[in-house]
């Protein structure tokens, strides 16, 4: 680290002398000499399967933070086998985002590693701990959603009432009850943070099961198109964008066979 901050302040002060070639080349001489920098700078690789499950969370914050990624999305369980043979998977599990040098899993801890990078997790601890609290919330009401599509046919129809009677009783009146008490235009802060971008994800998730779902909460209503429309967000949600379709039959059929899971894993998780 010493080496590099020598190198860049060198750089910033021969910069403003106006003999910037031999600043450039000297700076690039030190970058390249230099591997942290080189792994901060490489694009964050995911690893998931090709469907949105745990991992569109952190699709949608890299997105919002502007941060363009790749994706290694396995198909079948032998591509899972060679990743957990790798040995990056600390729980041979996933979601894996390998960034910074670092192969990271647990849902959490990679949103949470994400949002403080790019500054969407609060100025402090208290505004961290509101954050928490809000985007808990999501998850639960996205964990729901998530594993609504493994129900069993005949189960179907009482699960989708559960949830939409969850988020419109439970969830979606905290959201709205935030944003009409304090007028702001993002949750917490009022600057866009990891609670404003999770909660547009699970506005549109359930907008999926149900589209009229937001008609009685018109400050979410709000909160939506207006943050569907910031620059980053709104290319996200442009076709041909990273972000993956809802989960069919097809979806759910691969991921069974990947994770060799069981039938009604909705019932197992609730
Ligand atoms: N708590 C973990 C997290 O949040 O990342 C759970 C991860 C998890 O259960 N991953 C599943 C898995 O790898 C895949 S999925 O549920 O995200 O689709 N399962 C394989 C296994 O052996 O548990």
């Amino acid at each position: 680290m010493f080496a590099l901050s020598s190198c860049i302040q060198g750089g910033q002060q021969e910069e403003s002398s106006s003999t910037s070639v031999l600043v450039r080349l000297f700076v690039l001489s030190c970058l390249s000499e230099n591997q942290e920098l080189r792994i901060m700078a490489a694009k964050p690789k995911l690893y998931y399967f090709d469907g949105r499950g745990r991992m569109e969370s952190v699709r949608w914050l890299l997105a919002a933070a502007g941060v363009e990624y790749e994706e290694v999305l396995f198909q079948t369980a032998e591509d899972f086998k060679n990743l957990i043979k790798s040995g990056k998977l600390m729980y041979d599990q996933v979601p894996m985002v390998e960034m910074d040098g670092m192969s990271i899993v647990q849902t959490r801890a990679i949103l949470k590693y994400i949002a403080t990078k790019y500054n969407l997790y609060g100025k402090d601890l208290k505004e961290r701990a509101i954050i928490d609290m809000y985007v808990e919330g999501m998850r639960d009401l996205n964990d729901m959603i998530m594993f609504f599509p493994f129900s069993l046919p005949e189960e179907k129809q009482k699960i989708l009432n559960y949830i939409l009677e969850r988020a419109t009783q439970r969830f979606f009146p905290v959201y709205e009850k935030a944003l009409k008490d304090h007028g702001k235009n993002y949750l917490v802060g009022n600057q866009l943070s990891w609670a404003d971008v999770q909660l547009l994800e699970v506005i549109l998730m359930v907008e999926e099961l149900k589209s009229d779902i937001l008609s009685a909460f018109p400050k979410l209503q709000e909160f939506k198109a207006r943050v569907s429309k910031l620059p980053n967000i709104q290319k996200f949600l442009q076709p041909g964008s990273p972000r993956k379709p809802q989960e069919d039959e097809t979806t759910v059929e691969v991921v069974k066979k990947i994770f060799k899971l069981d039938e009604d894993l909705f019932l197992q998780h609730m």
